[in-house]
Order: structure tokens, then C-alpha cells, then sequence
């Protein structure tokens, strides 16, 4: 979002690792949920999650909005926004269930149920998702709802999570359009979970 709207070199990224089992102090000491990311501000003011922190940067610049202001624009916007919350939360949620959770503790139930609402996004984003197009991918105005898909499709890649691309030919045209933005180049993830 910071790349897309001009703002990135406002900003200073400090990388932490973080998971429920394992206290990270210094995020704790800026956001009460232990979660990254966390936008804090020269005086010290700590803003989270990132649904608030697109919110807030979207003010700080003259391009145009990434959030529409008003309209059915906003909604579907705000929409995709959702779903790439949801995508996210999903896949962080299958694994544990498949690889971060001790053997035992395990639930394949669980697994399958989360499972299902990645694929059922997956292909509601090939079928019914208005923004899916690889031509507004290379636009030079992208919204929000896009910003938030690309990088939940390619944290979902990153972690091996169920593959969305084969037999969706329009999300992998899109997303493969999306993948050479220059925002998407500068922000390659990294890491490895420790729980
Ligand atoms: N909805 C939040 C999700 C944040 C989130 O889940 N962050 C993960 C890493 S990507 C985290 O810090 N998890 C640590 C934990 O659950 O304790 C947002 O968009 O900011």
C-alpha cells in the first residue's frame, strides 16, 4: 500500500517474527494483540491493524485514493479487502492445523473446514469478482481490495498453502500481472515461524 500511494520512503520497516505461543515484547509493547503490522508514529503513537493503517495512509497523499470514498466503487473495494482478511486468517488457521500445532493437538476436521473457505474464495474470485482483471492489475491506479489480494495470494504461495492458480486462468492472469508491479518487487516476504 505505502509503494502503491508514494509513500514507502516515509517509512522505516522493522522486520519481528511473532506467534501466539511465543511472547514478542516489543510488539506487545505497541499493539495489546501481539500482532504485526503496527504503524508507529514519530511521537510514539502506535496504529494497528493493517485494515487501519491503509485507512490512515490513504489520507497522506494526492494520488488517487486507494479507498474510494463513497459508492459502489468503495463497497467492492472494501469487499475484496475483506476477503483477503478472511483468505489470511484462513490459512494461518489450516497451519496450525497442518504443520504448527504438536501432532497430537491436531484436528483434521478443522483442517478441511478451513481448507474449504480457501478454496470457495478461490473461485469466487475467478467467477465473480469484479476486480479480477489482468488489465486493471497493470493500471497505474490500483485499490485497495487489490493491494490486499496480491499480498494475501502471495503470502498463501509463500507458506505452500492450497495452490489458487491452476484451473483459475483468470486469477493467475491477474495475479501474475500483479506479482510484476514494482510494489510487489520491492516487498518480497521472508521469514520462518517459530511458535
Ligand atoms: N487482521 C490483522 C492480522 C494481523 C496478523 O494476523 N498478524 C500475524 C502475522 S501476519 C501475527 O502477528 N500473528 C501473531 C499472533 O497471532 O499472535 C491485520 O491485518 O493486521
Amino acid at each position: 500500500m505505502a509503494h502503491e500511494v508514494g509513500l514507502a520512503s516515509s517509512l522505516q520497516v522493522i522486520h519481528h517474527e511473532t506467534s501466539p505461543t511465543v511472547r514478542n515484547e516489543e510488539v506487545y509493547r505497541v499493539n495489546p494483540l501481539g500482532k504485526v503490522p503496527v504503524l508507529i508514529h514519530n511521537d510514539g503513537f502506535a496504529l494497528f491493524d493493517s485494515n487501519v493503517i491503509c485507512e490512515y495512509l490513504d489520507g497522506l497523499h494526492e494520488r488517487e485514493r486507494a479507498i474510494p470514498l463513497a459508492g459502489r466503487e468503495r463497497l467492492v473495494s472494501l469487499r475484496l479487502q475483506a476477503l483477503a482478511q478472511g483468505l489470511c486468517d484462513a490459512g494461518i488457521a489450516m497451519r496450525h492445523e497442518t504443520e504448527r500445532r504438536p501432532e497430537p493437538y491436531r484436528y483434521p476436521a478443522m483442517r478441511d473446514g478451513l481448507m474449504e473457505k480457501l478454496l470457495s474464495s478461490y473461485d469466487f474470485l475467478e467467477n465473480e469478482e469484479p476486480s479480477i482483471d489482468p488489465h486493471n492489475a497493470k493500471a497505474d491506479h490500483v485499490d485497495i481490495g487489490q493491494i490486499a489480494l496480491a499480498t494475501a495470494l502471495s503470502w498463501l504461495e509463500f507458506r505452500r498453502l492450497p495452490d489458487f492458480e491452476s484451473g483459475r486462468p483468470r486469477l493467475a492472469a491477474w495475479y501474475g500481472a500483479f506479482t510484476q508491479r514494482p510494489s510487489m518487487l520491492a516487498t518480497p516476504l521472508t521469514g520462518e515461524t517459530v511458535d
